[in-house]
């Protein structure tokens, strides 16, 4: 164990005295003594490209052990973890690329070509595989011993990528201690011991695969049962020999439609979680029939890292996000920055280790965001009822989440807009069965004969495809208020 290194030390506790048992389960599975060592050799190869402490190394790869190592291998590298969507195209990759400066690319092995330009001022670019091959892995192999980077609680651990409602992604800055200290938060609170077998089917680019489920699996000494993506086959095929599940509301309602999902299948599992999107108590009440568990929902934020969660003893009550985690400060605010009573709705605003330290470069945005005394104003609406549980009612931030994926309108709107023989657009979220909200663009035309075909187009073009439009809808003019606002609520009714 490296105490020199603070998120490591932490990420190392859980499995002190057992690095022979394994760590990742599974024919291409890793004790944790194995997991480590590979991060090691990871680490050593990025300080061999040139990686310094506070550098960044930027990564699009397929989800795999190798990129969970490569993460771990950064963060003893003393650099600086910054995880990218595989499903971004060129145009958004250039656009990290440019705004981060890392000394590091890690790209997909069948993108390095089509990424090159996005690329060209990263002093290097390597590959690698979802299969575990590519020239990263080659050049990891040839290492020797390597002594992780010292760094403190306040260096950084990680940067990620979150839009912003004025459409320029920005980079939100995490430290080794709001990393570690909300993992092991959440091992305390969840009750994670060795003795757990974590499904995780998450994407490792966000939050929510990454630091939740990774971290705190690894800050337990708990197991995973490692998925490509999410196959609900594959999860309940899984759950006779796991114990918990972490997944985004999609999880649980494509689970629903299998009819193998049985308490007997689910007996072994102790709990599910779920966050990232508002779970519908439709979903809870199925769930809790269908197998006689009660989903732990809880709320957190790329930001904030976890924030609230439903009581692991105690009533997990539908439709809430349940109470501010020990060490986390919540209050509700109204327009003049009060303070609000419980009952009333306000902005849910922050404040704790799990805090991020602001944005990547861009101080106004922090200043926006985040207040002098350590306050972060998360832009969700929410309301505190008299027995403390929170309860999020909707978003002050123009901001669709679709399948837990988040797409601000913004973004959307700027490449459509864009568009030969658009005039103006306005991107909306609209109820999805599957996804909770799906992508819905209303355009106004200046050529009246342009189709939806063009615009798809345009938008696959540049933006990745979960933030294409679904649907594509042609007005005669968009609803504004007195001020010239655009009323996306009218627009909402009209097409939902
Ligand atoms: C995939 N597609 C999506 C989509 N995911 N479209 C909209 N929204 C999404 N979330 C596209 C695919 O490109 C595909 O397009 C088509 O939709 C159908 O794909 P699919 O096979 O049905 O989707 P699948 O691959 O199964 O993915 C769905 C999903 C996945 C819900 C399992 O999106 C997912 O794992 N979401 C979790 C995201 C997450 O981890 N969020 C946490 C963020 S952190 P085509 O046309 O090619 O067929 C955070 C903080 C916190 O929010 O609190 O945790
Ligand atoms: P991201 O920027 O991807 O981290 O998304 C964070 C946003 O997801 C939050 O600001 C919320 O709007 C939303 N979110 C996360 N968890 C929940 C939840 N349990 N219920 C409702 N919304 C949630």
């Amino acid at each position: 164990m490296d105490e020199n290194n603070f998120l490591l030390a932490r990420l190392q506790q859980g499995c002190a005295g057992r690095e022979a048992e394994a760590f990742i389960h599974g024919p291409n599975g890793r004790s944790f003594a194995e997991f480590f060592a590979n991060a090691e050799k990871l680490g050593a190869a990025l300080h061999s490209l040139g990686v310094r402490p506070g550098d960044r190394v930027a990564v699009q790869v397929g989800k795999s052990i190798e990129a969970l190592e490569l993460y771990v291998g950064t963060v003893m590298a003393g650099g600086i973890f910054l995880p990218l969507n595989p499903a971004y195209t060129a145009s958004e990759v250039a656009y990290f690329l440019g705004d981060a400066e890392p000394q590091v690319f890690v790209a997909a092995p069948d993108r390095v070509g089509e990424l090159a330009d996005a690329a060209r001022d990263v002093p290097e670019v390597v590959a690698l595989g979802a299969d575990g091959s590519g020239s990263l892995l080659d050049l990891a192999a040839g290492q020797g011993r390597f002594t992780p980077v010292p760094r403190t609680a306040e260096d950084l651990a990680a940067i990620l990528y979150t839009s912003g409602t004025t459409g320029r992604s920005k980079g939100a800055m995490l430290t080794h201690r709001a990393l570690a200290s909300n993992s092991g938060t959440l091992v305390d609170v969840w009750r994670f011991t060795p003795e757990d077998v974590l499904i995780h089917a998450l994407p490792i680019f966000h939050t929510h695969g990454l630091f939740v489920a990774t971290n705190v699996a690894l800050m337990a000494g708990a197991s995973m049962i490692f998925q490509p993506a999410f196959d609900s086959d594959a999860i309940l095929e899984a759950m006779p020999r796991a114990t918990t599940l972490m997944g985004v509301p999609t999880f649980y309602t494509r689970l629903l439609d299998k009819e193998a999902l049985t308490p007997a299948l689910t007996a072994n599992m102790r709990l599910f979680i779920s966050g990232s999107a508002p779970l519908l108590s439709e979903t809870h009440a199925r769930w809790q029939a269908r197998t006689g568990h009660t989903i732990l929902e809880r709320y957190g934020m790329t930001e904030t890292n976890m924030n609230t969660s439903n009581p692991y003893e105690g009533e997990r009550r539908p439709g809430t996000v349940g109470f501010p985690l020990p060490g986390v400060e919540l209050k509700i605010v109204g327009d003049s920055g009060r303070e609000l009573p419980d009952g009333e709705i306000g902005i849910i605003e922050v404040r704790g280790d799990n805090v991020f330290s602001g944005y990547w470069r861009m101080p106004e945005k922090t200043a926006e965001e985040l207040r002098p005394d350590g306050w972060f104003i998360t832009g969700d609406l929410g309301m505190r009822d008299p027995d403390g549980y929170i309860t999020i009612v909707g978003r002050s931030k123009d901001l669709i989440i679709s399948g837990g994926l988040n797409v601000y309108p913004k973004e959307v709107e700027a490449v459509i807009d864009d568009t030969d023989g658009v005039k103006e657009s306005a991107v909306i979220g609209v109820p999805d069965a599957d996804f909770g909200e799906q992508v819905v663009a209303v355009v106004v035309r200046s050529n009246p004969t342009l189709g939806p075909e063009a615009i798809r187009r345009s938008a696959e073009q540049q933006l990745a495809k979960f933030k294409c439009p679904r649907r594509i809808e042609f007005i005669d003019e968009l609803p504004r208020n007195t001020m010239g606002k655009v009323q996306k609520n009218i627009l909402r009714e009209l097409y939902s």
